[in-house]
């Protein structure tokens, strides 16, 4: 006779998985940024989308539990913090499903969503004990505009306002900064601060930093909350701006100017703005994250040429600072993220036929070189890829002058006109100046693709090997 009957033997079964549940790490909280416009919504919604389309086993090949039978199903469960913003999945997805299709909204803060996700262990403790097990998934979207304030951390007011003048002295700011310039430089340091006089300088600054990013392209954008906000819009905290020739000012006069003058209250608002939004978002969030993807549209500065592309060049590596914490100590100090995976990936790669697709991460992986370096010293696991997570192109050929082109075919962004285009070599490494001289980059943007049913996954290229770098592990 057995000891213990079928009933008895399952429910300590049952007992034992339950325990391991909670002891084993089934929990990750994966962060994605890029700057504005990088992809973000689109590959959030994509990612999402193949989690709750039961992985489409031929979309998802690359990820493991799909490919060998173990993923079982996803669903949104209510998110982690009633206090930020919930990612809205379902508006996106709508707007991918009317007719025309269109591309999701801009978004301009933070938000989460969070999935469980069910499926068979195969390696792990888990198998001996319980049948199913349940990964949750934690996703928030945030601006990679605010990394790019990580660098103010390490600078006094004077330092950063050295280093913006400098930056808006260059071409192509200049252009666009020199009359504001002219009214900062007019302006006594010394007077008592008039609250609108500084609103109002500070409005035109940050008039100045939306012209830089929209008309210009441009990435570098410091402070980067001036022109995502979220709560803050309207907060004097972010009414300051940077003062120039500061070291031409009589240093005693500058040191004993008082908190009511100009000086004092724009260096006190620098101040209060890194302790208050700068840290604390590194404080409330980027600490917590397990697991990282940042995102970059390296095509359309490419698009745009030199200064677009040079820049998006110096904000990478600003916002590779945040990974920076090994290195310094004021970092190491201040936060000890546990990040354990990083990802890089290349957005819209299917805007370039898929030949280019090596040359698309390459450039990505030189954009971030001397960072890849000191990360992996760190022992993080990095890996970069060339994506699309909402494919809208087709790739066929083409014959010109007797030779087969590879060209890409998709619905012009806009007109909605089919549109068949060879958009030109990607270069390998960071473009010189012979190719901004020779080289023309013909750069189409793609409407999405039209009639994507609402029960089925949304074509893209790469987000399985995107899924199971990130969760792979974490679902063996
Ligand atoms: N062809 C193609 N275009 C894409 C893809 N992903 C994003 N795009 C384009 O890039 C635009 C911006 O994408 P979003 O996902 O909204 O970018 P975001 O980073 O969330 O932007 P913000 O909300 O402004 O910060 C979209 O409106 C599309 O035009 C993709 O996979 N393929
Ligand atoms: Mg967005």
């Amino acid at each position: 006779m057995p000891l213990l009957s079928q009933d008895k033997f399952d429910q300590l079964k049952q007992k034992a998985g339950n325990l391991l549940n909670r002891t084993l790490d089934q929990h990750v909280n994966l962060a994605v940024t890029g700057l504005s416009r990088s992809g973000k919504t689109a590959f959030i919604t994509s990612l999402v989308n193949q989690l709750l389309n039961e992985g489409g086993e031929k979309q998802l090949a690359f990820f493991n539990p799909v490919h060998q039978e173990r993923f079982i199903a996803a669903k949104r469960i209510t998110q982690k913090h009633m206090h930020v913003a919930r990612f809205d999945y379902e508006n996106a997805i709508n707007a991918l499903n009317q007719s025309p299709s269109q591309w999701p909204q801009a978004t301009t803060g933070i938000s989460e969503l969070r999935l469980a996700i069910k499926y068979k262990p195969k390696d792990s403790l888990l198998k001996y004990t319980t049948e199913l097990a349940t990964l949750t998934l934690d996703i928030t979207d945030y601006p990679g505009e605010w990394l790019l304030d990580l660098p103010m951390l390490n600078m006094t007011y004077e330092q950063w306002s050295e280093q913006m003048f400098s930056l808006l002295s260059e071409q192509p700011r200049v252009e666009f900064a020199a009359t504001w310039m002219k009214k900062v430089s007019e302006l006594d340091p010394l007077k008592p601060a008039d609250e609108l006089e500084i609103a109002d300088i500070a409005k035109t600054y940050t008039e100045l930093l939306h012209t830089f990013r929209h008309q210009l392209g441009l990435s570098v954008i410091q402070p980067g909350r001036f022109i995502l906000p979220g709560e803050l819009a309207g907060a004097p905290i972010l009414e300051f701006f940077p003062f120039t020739d500061i070291d031409k000012l009589d240093g005693n006069a500058y040191q004993n100017a008082s908190d009511s003058s100009v000086i004092g209250t724009l260096k006190a608002r620098f101040l209060e703005y890194r302790e208050r939004v700068v840290k604390q978002f590194y404080k409330k969030h980027f600490l917590k994250f397990d697991r990282q993807i940042v995102l970059a549209d390296c095509l359309t500065p490419l698009n745009n040429g030199k200064a677009s592309f040079e820049d998006l060049k110096l904000a990478m590596n600003m916002i590779m600072q945040s990974y920076h914490y090994g290195q310094s100590s004021l970092f190491s100090r201040l936060f000890s993220p546990k990040i354990d995976k990083l990802m890089f990936a290349a957005t819209k790669a299917d805007h370039v036929t898929p030949e280019q697709h090596t040359h698309l991460v390459s450039l990505m992986n030189q954009l971030v070189h001397g960072t890849k370096q000191q990360i992996s010293f760190n022992a993080i696991d990095i890996k970069s890829l060339a994506i699309a997570s909402i494919k809208s192109t087709d790739y066929g050929q083409s014959s010109h002058q007797g030779q087969a082109i590879p060209v890409v075919r998709g619905l012009a962004q806009g007109t909605g006109k089919l549109t068949t285009l060879f958009p030109g070599a990607v270069p390998a490494k960071l473009p010189d100046e012979d190719y901004w001289a020779n080289h023309h980059f013909n750069f189409v943007s793609f409407a999405p693709k039209q009639g994507m049913a609402e029960h089925e996954a949304l074509p893209h290229l790469r987000i399985d090997q995107v899924l199971q770098f990130l969760l792979g592990d974490k679902m063996s």
